[in-house]
């Protein structure tokens, strides 16, 4: 491999000394931590409290005590905020803090966009005012096993379930809200002490480089401590090239200096082991132990920082308590609570307030060639015969900016691009379908129809001097569209009709890169704070949402453009909490380094407990040349990423699947037709995410969530909750370690041979496979037969996995629709869930709405059959199958190395879209 020397350039970037508002509330908490028997100078004032319909209200003062004195001197507080409660009807708190008669309004409106639908107010509950502690106490949830106690003085509030705490706010005392002011209370600071100076700093203006963020609204930053009792992990907050459990960022002996960053930034060969911000941000907590889970979102898309601590618990307990410390530039304090009681439970609260995934369409799930650039349709035509050629399997072929006439997006270079539509015909007669790049900035130029209309329609960001913003981008000077702009929104959509993006057809679909946005003239490559968008808002105030908002625009023109609404597919590299609702994610720029490959896994697992499933990291890596052996290891793994697609940087030399040769080509195809044998697996699970909020590859924990030694592993993981995946990280590796969880056998994905849980064993991992198991219990759905594309596999038989448990049991799911329309959320489809029990395999839908009408897909697929069936971990032979009611011979093998007995029917031929039975005797 070519030693890729170069580094990220930690310069482009704050630290969080050179962020006014992190400087000053990290140094509010120094002032805390130095201050003895410091108290938050915040409290709620008992007769001001209010509850009615599921919302309380009272009023928070800030009253000066010796201690926090210091903090007042700046003249950065008021002395009136509100508090609000409000219980909802999915269990969830939000917990909203502001000032009463703000000198200027804070940007409110996130909601809008974040959450999918109007909250509602939850009626069951109840409360006790004011007990003998002087605490204020709610009771809610359907059994009230939830209470949030409210302290008035300092203020405090305290979730706890089942009477055991589970989260508290403001424990630390370092909640702090910077009211706007005028600029002359601010007293001269040449004066001050250095923790004092610290406490001010950058408070009207803040220069980065040669920038000056102008602040014309003064400070408004506001921090609070975030407390999890007992609870030594918490996981979540991407975007960093990190581990998944969080490390401290606090405290004697803390794991980083800087706090965890979030403001999505296109960060150049990202620094791996590090909480530097990355494209997408996602504030959303997940605290997990032994005996308790919570969620926290902090909804909230300005720039923020997280500090983490691990300190002593206050019961006396070994287990550490974590204290984290979240402060954001701007916007209200607005989060939600979840108490579970499981992990799932919060996973589903959490996306019934910002949705789930949205379900791709089935070939999304597939395996996708990209590299910048296919330079010509000569190219494109020269990789798909390739793939022909040496039989590997793809969905998708992808086309970068260099596509484009002069980097003006919707357009073709019109010498090497000719005619697109015959080229994506021809793709698309085997089943295949493109992507093109539409990246968000614009090139100024009179006669670029996509310019003139969003000039004319006054649809481009401003700057603060509100006049049209300029920067530098790929195209030269470009300019940004503003969707804060409810109008933007549809009027991007609008470009993606077949008469205006012309070229374009069906099976054409969309990557949005560069949507941090990346502004190479700006400060840290990205829009200056300062710009102002509609209404008068502030870039500042919505910057970690802008990618997201250019996403949902792109997946709406998308769904649109068809008259009857075609799901969508848009890869987008900026993303924040919500952005699962309209397509996936990529981890953007990595190296082709065996540490970029690892660091893959704790970053996708993380985005994805943080509810976005549908994530991929460029395989092969972006930066650089692999070598074959890294290249291969990365398709094996890639092969388990939910978004599977090999990527490659202009510079890079080519790497098609076939360019090393054997055994590199063999290798590489067995990894990807692996991925094809699993994908009616995959869609099942995605079917799952839909509807559940659950991640489709899960740490360990996730599945196994009371033991311990899991809670830190981040080099496996399971797809769903039937695969254990091993990636391959290091060079020249024959075995590998595996951690097999539970006290249950395990079955070797590719041979059957068996091993028993809990404990690490070694396993061999020869350079053609890695370690994949099947959990006992668990019955996996695959299509066996290779073909070009997923497309070409609908009319495939079925082959069931099935790998009983000790008790002879195990189930698992099939799901399957039209893979392309919408038609499934009227109830077209089949929802089939297998299981074994008593040495009879049954099938029974799942869909309720089945039977209402005649659905065409239900007609057209209800048929296909179940070919194959595997039963492995048997405890005693088999001599005959029942199948329905025809008696057939089998072959029963006894796999010595584990005692187990397996049968193989191979002429089941059961169809797959009605009841019946198969019965072992
Ligand atoms: O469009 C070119 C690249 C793209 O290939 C990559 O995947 C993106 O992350 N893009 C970034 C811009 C240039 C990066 C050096």
């Amino acid at each position: 491999m070519a030693l890729v020397v170069s580094a990220v350039k930690r310069e482009d970037f704050k630290s969080c000394a050179q962020s006014g508002f992190c400087t000053r509330n990290r140094a509010y908490a120094d002032l805390a931590s130095e201050t003895p028997d410091w108290e938050s100078p915040f409290r709620l004032d008992p007769a001001s409290l209010q509850l009615e319909d599921g919302i309380l209200t009272g009023d928070l003062m800030h009253t000066p005590t010796t201690s926090s004195s210091s903090a007042e001197s700046s003249g950065a507080l008021n002395d009136g905020y509100t508090l609000e409660i409000h219980l909802l009807d999915n269990d969830a708190v939000r917990v909203r803090m502001s000032e009463r008669d703000p000198k200027r309004r804070r940007y409110d409106g996130l909601h809008k966009t974040v959450l999918v639908k109007p909250l509602i107010s939850s009626s069951q509950y109840d409360h006790l005012a004011r007990d003998e502690n002087g605490l204020f106490t709610i009771n809610y949830g359907s059994q009230r096993q939830n209470s949030a106690r409210i302290r008035f003085a300092p203020f405090q509030i305290e979730f706890l379930v089942d009477g055991v705490s589970t989260l508290v706010l403001n424990e630390g005392g370092l909640l702090k809200i910077e009211a706007a002011q005028a600029r002359n209370d601010v007293a001269d600071t040449r004066t001050r002490a250095l923790l004092e100076r610290r406490l001010e700093q950058g408070m009207w203006s803040e220069r980065f480089k040669d920038i000056v963020d102008t602040k014309p609204r003064g400070p408004e930053s506001f921090g609070l401590d975030i407390t999890f009792p007992e609870i030594e992990d918490v996981y979540g907050i991407p975007e960093h090239a990190s581990s998944l459990s969080l490390k401290t960022t606090r405290g004697p002996g803390a794991q980083y200096t800087e706090p965890y960053r979030l403001y999505n930034l296109d960060v150049f060969e990202y620094e791996i082991d590090s909480p530097m911000a990355l494209y997408g941000s996602i504030p959303f907590m997940l605290g997990h132990s032994k005996d308790k889970t919570v969620g926290v979102f902090w909804m909230n898309a300005a720039e923020t920082w997280i500090d983490i601590e691990k300190i002593k618990s206050t019961s006396g307990s070994n287990r550490k308590t974590t204290r984290t410390h979240w402060y954001s530039e701007a916007g209200v304090l607005d989060l939600f609570v979840f108490l579970g009681p499981t992990h799932r439970d919060i996973l589903k609260q959490y996306s019934s307030l910002v949705g789930a995934t949205a379900l791709p369409q089935s070939f999304a799930i597939g395996y996708h060639q990209c590299r910048w650039n296919y330079i010509s349709q000569k190219d494109v035509t020269e990789v798909d015969a390739g793939f022909e050629k040496h039989e590997i399997p793809y969905d998708v072929l992808w086309l970068d900016i260099e596509h484009t006439d002069g980097k003006r997006y919707f357009t073709w270079h019109p010498e090497q691009f000719p005619d697109p539509i015959d080229m994506q015909l021809h793709l698309a007669s085997k089943g295949r379908k493109m992507v093109t790049i539409i990246d968000p900035h614009i090139k100024m130029d009179k006669e670029y129809h996509v310019s003139i209309e969003a000039t004319d329609k006054s649809l481009f960001v401003m700057n603060s001097l509100l006049s049209p913003f300029d920067g530098w981008c790929w195209p030269g000077s470009s300019q940004w569209v503003d969707f804060e702009n409810p109008r933007a929104k549809d009027w991007w959509a609008s470009q993606f009709s077949y008469d205006r993006y012309i070229g374009s057809t069906n099976t054409l679909f969309t990557w949005n890169d560069m949507n941090e946005p990346s502004v190479f003239t700006g400060p840290e490559i990205t829009l200056p704070k300062d710009a102002m968008h509609h209404n008068r808002v502030e870039h500042r105030s919505i910057h970690n949402i802008y990618g997201a908002m250019f996403h949902a625009a792109t997946a709406q023109g998308l769904t649109t453009r068809n008259e009857t609404l075609q799901r969508p597919f848009v890869l987008s590299r900026a993303f924040f909490a919500g952005s699962q609702r309209y397509g996936a994610i990529w981890t953007g720029d990595n190296k082709a380094s065996w540490e970029h490959f690892a660091v893959a896994t704790p970053m996708l697992l993380t985005i994805g407990l943080a509810g976005l499933p549908f994530s991929g990291a460029d395989v092969g890596g972006f930066f650089g040349d692999p070598e074959p052996e890294l290249l291969t290891r990365w398709y094996q793994a890639g092969a388990f990423y939910p978004f599977f697609r090999a990527h490659a940087h202009l510079d890079s030399k080519r790497r098609e699947p076939w360019l090393f040769g054997e055994p590199y080509t063999s290798q590489i195809r067995a990894a990807i037709r692996t991925r094809y044998s699993l994908l009616p697996l995959w869609y099942t699970l995605f079917q799952e995410a839909s509807t559940e909020g659950v991640p489709i590859i899960r740490p360990m924990f996730f599945e196994f969530p009371s033991d311990e030694l899991t809670y830190r592993m981040d080099d496996q993981f399971m797809v769903g909750d039937a695969l254990l995946v091993k990636p391959v990280t290091t060079a020249g590796a024959t075995h590998s370690e595996v951690y097999f969880a539970g006290n249950e056998k395990w079955f070797d994905f590719y041979d059957g041979q068996v091993k028993r849980g809990p404990g690490v064993q070694s396993v061999p991992s020869p350079a053609y496979k890695i370690p994949v198991y099947q959990r006992a219990g668990t019955i996996i759905p695959k299509r066996e037969k290779p073909r070009r594309s997923s497309k070409e596999m609908e009319n495939d038989p079925f082959t069931l996995v099935i790998a009983v448990d000790s008790n002879g049991e195990a189930s698992g799911r099939l799901y399957l629709d039209d893979g392309e329309s919408f038609e499934y959320t009227r109830g077209d489809y089949i929802l089939r869930e297998f299981k074994v029990q008593g040495r009879v395999l049954t099938s029974r839908s799942l869909n309720r709405q089945e039977s209402e009408t005649e659905w065409s897909f239900i007609r057209r697929f209800s048929s296909l059959k179940v070919e194959r069936i595997v039963f492995q971990g048997l405890s005693g032979p088999v001599s005959r199958v029942v199948i329905g009611d025809r008696p057939t011979a089998v072959e029963s093998g006894h796999d010595v190395a584990g005692g187990q007995y397996v049968v193989v029917v191979s002429k089941a031929n059961l169809p797959i879209g009605q009841d019946w039975s198969v019965t072992l005797l």
